[in-house]
């Protein structure tokens, strides 16, 4: 009888094209050049290399923002470079430390380092974008009394409404306690239904420039928001897309032109993305508020926009929303990780 002993060992491959790490794989040149990048002019370059083909998993998380973004590879040695874009919720955000950890497939081993940021990457380019829709300005966006803002408009200004407050905020607490981190840089806007009201409360709308005009097949535009709830089932969000159809030039009329609404439940806790095919919102159905255009969904005639909270049952019960990034996009809904 003859034994063959093999010493040779051998790499698992672990699915198509995923080759797993050999035992006691220890990785020391994973490097980046810069101790800072801006993701609006530039990428960020990760480089290792490693003593065999493996398939490798770099990851990168923003220490303050939570977000996150991930690629992999599979050969003796890499070269990343990421853009900024996150497949996370949370957007990463200027002047926040990075961990950069790099993995591999059949083994627990990691090894990581750090970047800085120093702007993050631009996504109004992503489609249109409304001026100050990250609401990072609060003097741009909020009136400034006796003036409106000149880009949007408080549903409670010049007149109050009871128990009502709107704004911009960072930091803020909601009412169950819980801390509204950011979703895209450090400030978002808030509508809050503080006690007794009817159904609605109040609302905002995006009057100022929409840029680049929409295409006028409806099919091929989504409307995108974040908006963070409380997990409260009392909390309802109207968007509203007005469109200029008569008059053309003298902007949107509620009684002769159309509004079109999504209908939003915000029972969710959160920050959560909402996008909303053009084609898939609904005529107003309230007289002389949007009922009254051609009937016909023209997004090239879009004109300004609205975020209307409403509560659906009870009336005497709080209710808030926070929200972040309206953007209009072309061809698909919106996707920071592309
Ligand atoms: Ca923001
Ligand atoms: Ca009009
Ligand atoms: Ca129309």
């Amino acid at each position: 009888m003859v034994l063959f002993s093999c010493k040779r060992e051998k790499q698992d491959v672990v699915g198509p094209g995923f080759i797993s790490a050999p035992k006691g794989i220890v990785v020391t040149d994973f490097t980046t050049p810069d101790t800072a990048v801006n993701f609006v002019t530039d990428t960020a370059i990760f480089t290792a290399t490693f003593p065999d083909v493996v398939t490798w998993i770099l990851t990168i998380k923003g220490e303050t923002s939570g977000a996150t973004q991930e690629i992999r590879g599979t050969g003796s040695s890499m070269r990343a470079a990421l853009t900024g874009t996150n497949n996370s919720i949370t957007f990463f955000r200027a002047g926040e430390k990075v961990t950069a950890t790099l993995s591999f497939f059949g083994t627990s081993y990691t090894t990581t380092t750090t970047l800085g940021i120093v702007k993050a990457r631009n996504y109004a380019s992503y489609g249109q974008f409304p001026n100050v829709g990250d609401f990072e300005n609060p003097l741009l966006v909020e009136p400034q009394p006796p003036l409106y803002s000149p880009f949007w408009a408080s549903f409670n200004f010049p007149t109050p409404i009871a128990n009502e407050s709107q704004g911009v905020d960072s930091v803020a607490i909601d009412y169950n306690g819980n801390p509204v981190p950011s979703v895209q840089g450090k400030k978002y806007y808030f509508i809050k239904g503080l006690g007794a009201q009817s159904q609605f409360v109040s609302g905002l709308q995006y009057f100022g420039p929409l840029n680049p005009i929409l295409p006028s097949d409806p099919s091929t535009v989504w409307v995108n928001m974040y908006i963070y709830g409380t997990g409260d089932a009392n909390t309802a969000v109207d968007l509203e897309y007005q469109e200029d159809d008569y008059n053309g030039g003298n902007g949107y009329h509620p009684t002769v032109d159309d509004a079109w609404v999504a209908h939003l439940t915000i029972d969710h806790k959160g920050w959560k993305l909402f996008s909303i095919k053009y084609t898939d919102l609904v005529q107003s159905s309230i007289a002389g508020q949007g009922d009254h255009g051609n009937h016909i969904l023209e997004p090239q005639k879009l004109v300004s926009f609205d975020l209307v909270l409403l509560k659906k049952s009870n009336a005497n019960s709080p209710v808030e929303v926070y929200f972040d990034f309206p953007i209009i996009t072309v061809g698909g809904p919106f996707d920071p990780s592309k």
